[in-house]
């Protein structure tokens, strides 16, 4: 270890000795001059407009009690009506304000709602504030009446806005005061709140190595008093380990009625203590303002930083402190399963400590500054961030738009500039996605433009504020839209958002698409801002395929890209799309509403990718089983009394022992730490451990349902069957698997006639559709369809069947063209308008029934009938067209008697 040394930029060791000592006999009072807390407790909401809303009279008593962190958007976001409300709420609550404000200055301190929020106090309006995802606060000193109960009424718009930055993205625009609400009451005198919300003290490191570090400090003091102020301004760092190494003490005098005033104040620190993943060593500013007369403390702030320095090679990709690292992490949304975005402090902390856990180093902030927690957390547990204003997909030509957006610049930078872990600041996430005017190429070339006049606005500004970060513009694979607007050399690094194998092609295009592009522009960084494939984790495949939302194909496409990311030293890293499922509402996947690219769920489930990444980065021996979540599997009888089920083990030890039902099945070696093998499962419960080192090292349960392979000869209790498809489904509320399709064999069961539904793209023929099924929450199983169908046939015994029938009519949905989608929005529909009859065993069950069912939308249609078997006749549905063709999306056939 070595010795932290003390060091000491103002006074020598003797005068320090003697000012602690002076301290000691003349102690300031030490109360917490500024006091700062959440009022999230108890607010009246209507989610609604009326002008009078902010009048304290207005009875309010009516009004849906709520806590926050609060959205209003949590459930409709997520429901089958197409949008979600966006527009106005109100928050209205009478707040108690001690009488020791009337002579201090109070805030009230948001930590982010989305989008345009209004204040008023006691009838009076006191100001708006424009923008979502950053800090803001309003200065309420004037309008209240300490010692009594102020009303406070908060108006929230989360309307589409030209102006205001994000216009368009892959995520729900949730709407709400979906953060922190603080009060803050400071001394007259105090540190400023009011440069754009960050809490006045700015820590740079301009430079930094081994042996030394520099350390410029800026803090900006207001003082409200009409009169001069003398202050003792008393700077102290504390080393990793608490111990001081620097103080600094001055008297200030401070002009009446004035603000932000700076104080400026450098120091050096020899030996320093390095942050960095493996050691995130943090040391500690504590700034304190102390009335010179009175002695009485007026603002006290603690404040951490990091010492370490960086850099993007295009050669050799990153390196911190010296070494090159490779950058593997993801990228984040703030929402969770049922909350929306309004999530609990934990909740916060707790994604930092999964990515953490999974052996990330990297988070990409994406596509917003996030809850101040985030960035704490990053910097306490050692991961590289970058974070981004939140320009997405497209600009509004316009000074205003440019406005807003150069605000929420200088709020990201200022609200997180003392964190270490930030080296990237980053802005316009794909912002030529989809280019307007590209049939008018003047007016195109205009628009290009703009964009590039607004980029290199906000790229000065961000050069200004901080020269010491990286700039970086996020790019999707169409570089030459971002030639034509001039941004591939306009930041310090480029971000690529690639998704060969997912939206088109194939794989091994992500690998030519970077050597190509790395060739073009040689002295260029590369980093893999974003990469991934949907993944339904109900969803599974023998035979993966792009789009089908399996499991399995997300393996593949992961492990492909993990490697190139690996193996290439001119890739700086990569941070996978998503940590976790987000919500976006016009998405109609497989969860409709919901981006599935997560590596865990909305929950926070862990997926299959999660482990390989784990095992992958881990430094301690691991195994995995995957797919451990599905639970329910079923598969037919391949004569021996068992069936084959491949079964995913991740490990990083060079052999793991695999036990099936409790007895040794084969020893493994895993050359790439994962790895896919066969294990035959017997019907009922299913055990797998793997051992090694006489050490377990997982264990997992699974229930199997062995389907005989001649119905004829044995036992039948239920079978479900998607048509059209090759995908199995776990419906886990109910407890069993729905199987692929498969042609009828004599003794057995399958569809007779007819071809799978499978939607044409530019990008070719996908697996499944992307149609939002109404009323059922389990749309994979009526996403998929076999149409021009003739019959099912099960040749089961003889009995008293259920037979269940699924449709939801395919053809009778608009199929939103999704701008994200790139090439993959449905072009032709094979789905056609179909009325039949159907038939069971030969009796007439509908005529001219019709898949529409009048409903105007893909509705979930699920008809039972029960069915007497009798005799060797099995059970034969057949379905005849009588406009456009057959169709059917599952069958599920219960044994009843
Ligand atoms: C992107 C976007 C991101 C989307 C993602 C996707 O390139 O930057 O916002 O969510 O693709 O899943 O399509």
């Amino acid at each position: 270890m070595k010795q932290m040394k003390n060091k000491c930029g103002f006074l020598s060791p003797a005068l320090l000795k003697m000012f602690c000592f002076l301290l000691a006999i003349a102690p300031f009072i030490s109360i917490n001059a500024t006091v700062k807390y959440t009022i999230n407790e108890g607010w009246r909401f209507s989610r609604d407009h009326k002008e009078s809303y902010h009048l304290p009279d207005w009875n309010d008593s009516k009004w849906e009690t709520i806590n926050i962190p609060h959205t209003w958007n949590n459930k409709d976001a997520a429901d089958d009506q197409p949008g979600y409300y966006r527009g106005i709420g109100w928050y209205r609550k009478a707040v108690f304000i001690d009488s020791s404000s009337s002579d201090r200055i109070t805030s009230l301190y948001f930590d982010g709602a989305n989008q345009t929020t209004t204040l008023y106090v006691n009838g009076k309006l006191v100001g708006t504030h424009k923008g979502g995802y950053a800090r803001f606060s309003f200065d309420i000193s004037k309008y209240i009446i300490p010692g009594t109960y102020n009303l406070f009424a908060i108006k929230v718009d989360n309307s589409h806005d030209v102006a205001v930055p994000p216009l368009t993205a892959d995520f729900t625009f949730f709407g709400g005061i979906y953060r922190n609400l603080y009060l803050v009451v400071k001394e007259k005198t105090s540190f400023s709140i009011s440069d754009y919300a960050s809490d006045g003290i700015y820590i740079r490191t301009p430079s930094v190595s081994d042996q030394k570090a520099q350390v410029e400090t800026e803090t900006l003091l207001d003082n409200y008093l009409d009169a001069k102020r003398k202050v003792l301004f008393i700077q102290t760092v504390l080393g990793p380990d608490g111990k001081e190494i620097f103080v600094h003490q001055q008297q200030l005098v401070l002009q009446p009625g004035s603000f932000k005033i700076s104080h400026k104040n450098k120091f050096t620190i020899d030996q320093p203590f390095l942050w960095s993943p493996e050691a995130p060593h943090l040391y500690t500013l504590k700034t304190v303002i102390i009335d010179a007369q009175s002695k009485k403390e007026l603002d006290m702030q603690f404040n951490t930083f990091g010492l370490r320095w960086f850099s993007f090679d295009s050669q050799n990709g990153f390196s911190l402190n010296g070494k090159q690292i490779k950058l593997i992490g993801t990228n984040r949304h703030q929402c969770f399963l049922e909350k929306g975005n309004a999530l609990p402090d934990e909740f916060h902390i707790a994604d930092i400590r999964l990515l953490k856990e999974m052996g990330g180093n990297m988070l990409r902030i994406a596509h917003y500054p996030q809850d101040p927690l985030i960035l704490a957390m990053c910097d306490k547990l050692g991961i590289i961030t970058s974070v981004e204003v939140p320009i997405v997909n497209e600009i509004t030509e316009s000074q205003e738009f440019l406005q807003n957006s150069l605000q929420m610049t200088e709020e990201m930078v200022k609200q997180s500039f003392n964190h270490p872990s930030v080296v990237i600041w980053a802005y316009m996430n794909e912002v030529m996605l989809r280019p307007p005017f590209l049939d008018d190429s003047t007016r195109h070339k205009q628009y290009c433009r703009e964009v590039n006049r607004q980029a290199n606005e906000i790229e000065s500004l961000l050069r200004k504020l901080d020269a010491d970060r990286y700039t970086m513009i996020p790019l999707h694979g169409s570089l030459k839209s971002y030639e034509d607007a001039g941004l591939v050399n306009l930041p310090r690094l480029v971000g690529w958002n690639l998704y060969q194998g997912w939206y088109g092609g194939v794989f091994a295009d992500f690998d030519t698409f970077l050597s190509k592009y790395h060739a073009k522009y040689p002295t260029m960084p590369i980093l893999i801002t974003e990469y991934g494939a949907d993944v339904d984790d109900r969803l599974h495949s023998f035979k993966p395929e792009r789009f089908d939302f399996t499991v399995e194909y997300g393996d593949l496409y992961h492990e492909h890209y993990l490697k190139t990311i690996l193996q290439n030293k001119y890739i700086s890293g990569g941070t996978i799309w998503n940590l976790n499922d987000f919500y976006s509402e016009s998405r109609t996947d497989a969860i409709p509403h919901v981006n599935t690219k997560g590596i865990t769920t909305r929950a926070r489930g862990l997926k299959n990718t999660y482990l390989l990444y784990k095992v992958l980065l881990a430094k301690t021996p691991l195994a995995y089983i995957g797919s451990k979540s599905w639970k329910y599997r079923a598969g037919t009888d391949d004569g021996n009394g068992s069936s084959k089920q491949p079964i995913k083990i991740y490990s990083n030890l060079e052999t793991v022992d695999i036990f099936h039902n409790g007895a040794f099945f084969k020893r493994v070696s895993i050359p790439d730490q994962h790895l896919q093998l066969d294990l035959p499962f017997t019907a009922g419960k299913n055990s797998i451990e793997l051992r090694a080192d006489s050490k377990t090292y997982d264990f997992a349960e699974f229930e199997f349902t062995l389907h005989p392979g001649n119905l004829q000869n044995s036992d039948f209790s239920e079978l479900n069957v998607l048509l059209g498809s090759n995908r199995y489904f776990e419906d886990r509320d109910a407890r069993i698997v729905w199987v692929p399709e498969q042609p009828y064999t004599p003794g057995s069961w399958g569809y007779i006639g007819g071809s799978p539904v499978r939607p044409k793209t530019k990008s070719g023929k996908l697996p499944a559709t992307s149609v939002n099924i109404l009323n059922t929450e389990n749309d994979p199983i009526f996403q998929t369809q076999r149409q021009g169908l003739q019959s099912f046939k099960l040749d089961v015994k003889e009995g008293q069947y259920a037979v269940y029938l699924y449709w939801a009519d395919l053809a009778n949905s608009s199929d939103e063209k999704l701008v994200y989608n790139l090439d993959n929005n449905t072009i032709d529909k094979d789905r056609t308008k179909s009325i039949m009859n159907v038939q069971i065993n030969s009796v007439p069950v509908f005529s001219n029934f019709n898949s529409q069912h009048g409903m105007n939308a893909a509705t979930a249609i699920v008809k039972k009938i029960q069915v007497n078997v009798v005799g060797r006749k099995g059970i034969t549905v057949d379905l005849q067209p009588v406009e456009g063709n057959t169709v059917l999306n599952a069958i599920r056939v219960v044994k009843l008697n």
